[in-house]
């Protein structure tokens, strides 16, 4: 293996694999990214050149082992801790954030949000710190949930050293659109303005900053999804399954809901990603899966951020799903598929549940091997 000398700067993905650096083995190139960032101080860090070490037992309390102990060889070594980063992969999963709800005079409900958008370094695999902008402090920013039909009014502040937007999928006024030259256009830092619109269509959404150039403000971390539920009343004929999708009601408890962003990080800006995740973390799911039950119904909202790469991919293991596409729809546009392929915005809803199956982890992952080996892989524990 070849590795690059200590404190070069330029790392290419192809060195990411050939070190192994998110393979649980020798970690002579995550060595050299510590020597050169900031606030790196998860490493374990082997001699350059090393032969491969394994990895330490690293059972957290819930009995969850490393993944390169139990899963031969793939996951991190060490892990990101979740309060240095000030969000954690496993909480964004299911952090909805339904706003500040209140009724208009004609009855709508109005739901206020308030965006700030800052600029954050954070820790996207043990040792690699990326230099990121936020929305309210995370990677994804905050999951916005609502009900179709609702009045959506958020207020954005930019708190970050270069103008930013705010540019929603969804139905609005061109006003309403947060690209440059029309309405407010580039909120400038320091400045702020309220975006306002009614949510429509329902579905799985998503928003992203949309100044330029644009694949920089998005890859730098400035997107998450925008959540909306379908209002049963609007769809006599599919009740059933527009209650089950909306978050008020019983039978939306019934089932285990979860958002997953996929996005990927060019940690040296040469236009190519050294690291790829769901939600941020590389690997995160690995290190702890998550844990559901064996007969629940789950439902995932994906949605695809990925910059510089043409597509991304969810592939289940062992098992498969029903999907809809952009979750615009009450049945599914794919039945019975175990991969689904997504192009940057694109996004849907998979629908499964592991009825019969054994108990133990089932795998998920990007089916571009390569970004799965570069952080873009997890495990759900299924329990009886
Ligand atoms: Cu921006």
């Amino acid at each position: 293996m070849e590795f690059p000398k200590p404190g070069k700067r330029r790392i290419s993905r192809r060195d990411f694999l050939k070190a192994g650096l998110l393979g649980g083995g020798a970690t002579a190139v995550a060595a050299t990214l510590a020597q050169t960032s900031a606030g790196a101080t998860h490493l374990h860090a082997s001699p350059i050149g090393a032969q491969p070490t394994p990895p330490p037992d690293a059972a957290d309390d819930t009995g969850h082992h490393a993944a390169g102990d139990d899963h031969g060889g793939f996951g991190t070594v060490g892990q990101v801790d979740p309060a240095v980063n000030g969000f954690d992969p496993h909480v964004i999963l299911q952090d909805w954030d339904f706003g500040q709800v209140s009724t208009l005079p004609g009855g709508q409900t109005l739901r206020e949000y308030r965006i700030v958008a800052v600029d954050k370094e954070f820790e996207i695999a043990p040792g690699v710190v990326f230099p990121g902008w936020v929305y309210n402090g995370r990677v994804p920013g905050p999951t916005l949930r609502c009900v179709e039909g609702d009045r959506i009014r958020i207020e954005f502040f930019n708190g970050g050293s270069h103008p930013h937007t705010i540019h929603f999928h969804g139905i609005h006024a061109a006003s309403m659109d947060g690209v440059p030259g029309v309405g407010p256009g580039m909120i400038q830092p320091g400045g702020s303005t309220v975006y306002e619109f009614d949510a429509f269509p329902f579905g799985c959404h998503l928003y992203h900053c949309h100044a330029t150039p644009l694949k920089r403000h998005i890859h730098k971390g400035l997107y998450g999804a925008f959540i909306i539920d379908p209002d049963p009343a609007r769809h006599p004929a599919e009740a059933a399954q527009a209650r089950s999708r909306h978050h008020l009601s019983p039978e939306n408890k019934d089932v285990n809901e979860m958002v997953m962003v996929m996005n990927a990080f060019d940690t040296d800006f040469d236009g190519e990603n050294e690291v790829y995740a769901a939600n941020t973390v590389a690997f995160a799911y690995m290190n702890k899966p998550i844990v559901i039950r064996r007969d629940q119904r789950q439902r995932l909202y994906l949605v695809n951020l990925t910059e510089f790469d043409l597509i991304n991919s969810f592939h289940l293991h062992a098992n498969f799903f029903d999907y809809y596409d952009h979750g615009t729809t009450l049945t599914p546009t794919l039945r019975t598929v175990d991969t689904i392929m997504q192009c940057q915005a694109q996004r849907g809803i998979l629908e499964f549940d592991f009825k019969g199956f054994e108990p133990g982890h089932y795998m998920f992952h990007a089916h571009q091997s390569e970004f799965a080996e570069l952080g873009w892989m997890g495990f759900f524990e299924v329990q009886a």
